[in-house]
């Protein structure tokens, strides 16, 4: 059964841009409640270690440098169907197969660097994150 939590990160390029407060506010317009929420940067072995199931791509290189840029905003959300529903709100990976309408389609500039991170899984949504978060910093 689907568990209500997913798990987001607003990447560097979003925040760049200056899309935080549009990205935040069509999630929240979109249903999903905001349980926990940081800004923060990741480090270098945050990244490899966040992305390790990318580790034998050939972009696996880019990706770390992309994420480690700059800050990144870290959130976890709530709503029911969480999962599925944050990826159907965000779209595709490659933008340009994003649905209109979708974050992604919307704020990201390539399949490279795609303004947002979302959870695929239940399993890695409680993973994603307790990497960020304590028990602590979740409400
Ligand atoms: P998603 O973020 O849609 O779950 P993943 O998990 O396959 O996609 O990929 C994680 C991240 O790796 C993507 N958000 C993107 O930044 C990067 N990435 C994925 N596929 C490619 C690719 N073919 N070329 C370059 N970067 C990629």
């Amino acid at each position: 059964m689907a568990t209500n939590r997913t798990f987001t990160m607003l990447k560097p390029d979003s925040l760049e841009k200056g899309n935080t407060g549009a990205i935040l506010e069509k999630i929240s317009a979109s249903g999903f409640k905001i349980i926990a929420m940081k800004q923060t940067q990741m480090s270098k072995r945050d990244a490899e270690t966040f992305y390790a199931i990318h580790s034998e791509r050939p972009f696996f290189g880019d990706l770390v440098e992309y994420m480690t840029r700059g800050p990144i905003v870290a959130a976890i959300l709530e709503k029911d169907n969480a999962v599925e529903d944050f990826r159907t709100l965000i779209g595709a990976t490659n933008p340009e197969d994003a649905a209109d309408g979708t974050i992604r389609k919307l704020y990201a500039s390539s399949i490279s660097e795609n303004a947002v991170h979302g959870s695929d899984s239940d399993d890695n949504a409680a993973i994603e994150g307790s990497f960020h978060f304590s028990g602590r910093e979740i409400f």
